[in-house]
């Protein structure tokens, strides 16, 4: 018999998944949590049927949301993570030697759970010396922190369930009176092929609070359509400003210099559409 998991990625469209073992189905106070053990992409993190992160495929996601703000950043020392529960986004923040602390903040304890049980190569990050988990609301958390961080990034769902605000003016605004006089920030912000309408959005709001707003994107086999997008917004620093030095010595498998400079390049049409410039 086959167990196959399917994510509904449009009312037209699904990714199928053949499930091996399913290691933990769970509803949390916040949203409906699994982790299933798949034969193609190991083991695999379900929020309300939506894939957030795989065994095999994790390490593009984690380093591009990390390793191009910290390295467009000189000196990111206080660094900020909202959602990214399981720890991956931690995992790859912690390579960065002039990092002194990264607090991870996490409405939901039960996906920190699950992870500190089933994901261990992303979540022993989380047990570092410079690794601190706030369970509570991100929103709400970084209202309490004015000018205190150097680098925030958005790892959150979509905006579905408890992440709804964090797609809004007010949270981007929150965000921005965060961020220390040299600060920046990223946030994934979905397929530029499924959700170009939100991105637009995401983009003129951003626009509207930073100097330099840009998008960038990684293929990511599991998310919808394969192309995936970060927006980043910026204070000072411009991301293709940076130091390639740093960036050459981190060790990765997905992000380098030149992955870097090209993840900004964005197909005429979107480019068109977005109107970015570089
Ligand atoms: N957070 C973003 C996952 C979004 C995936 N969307 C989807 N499958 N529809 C990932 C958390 C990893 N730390």
């Amino acid at each position: 018999m086959e167990f196959w998991f399917t994510e509904k990625q449009t009312e037209h469209l699904g990714l199928s998944v053949r499930v091996h073992k399913s290691l933990l189905i769970e509803q949390t106070p916040f949203q409906k949590l699994a982790v299933l053990e798949t034969y193609q992409y190991g083991r695999m993190l379900v929020l309300d049927g939506a894939i957030q992160t795989t065994e095999r495929d994790e390490f593009v996601y984690h380093e591009m949301i990390a390793h191009v703000p910290l390295t467009t950043h000189r000196r990111p020392g206080e660094v900020l993570v909202i959602g990214g529960g399981d720890g991956g986004a931690v995992r790859e923040i912690l390579r960065h030697s002039k990092v002194r602390r990264v607090r991870l903040v996490e409405i939901d304890d039960r996906v920190v759970a699950a992870a500190r049980r089933f994901l261990p190569g992303l979540s022993q990050a989380l047990d570092d010396p410079r690794a601190e988990v706030v369970n509570a609301d991100g929103a709400e958390y970084l209202r309490t922190l004015p000018g205190a961080c150097d680098v925030i990034i958005v790892d959150s769902t979509d905006p579905v369930g408890p992440a709804v605000k964090l797609f809004e003016a007010d949270f981007f605004r929150t965000v921005h009176d965060a961020l220390a006089p040299e600060g920046l920030f990223v946030a994934q912000s979905k397929s530029p092929y499924l959700d170009r309408g939100l991105i637009r959005d995401l983009l003129g709001i951003v626009r509207s609070l930073f100097p330099v707003a840009l998008l960038y994107t990684a293929a990511i086999p599991t998310y919808p359509s394969g192309l995936w997008s970060f927006v980043l917004g910026s204070k000072v620093h411009h991301p293709l400003t940076f130091d390639e030095g740093r960036a050459e010595k981190l060790e990765t498998r997905y992000y380098s210099p030149e992955i870097h400079r090209a993840a900004f390049v964005l197909p005429r049409e979107i480019r068109d559409e977005l109107n970015q410039a570089q």
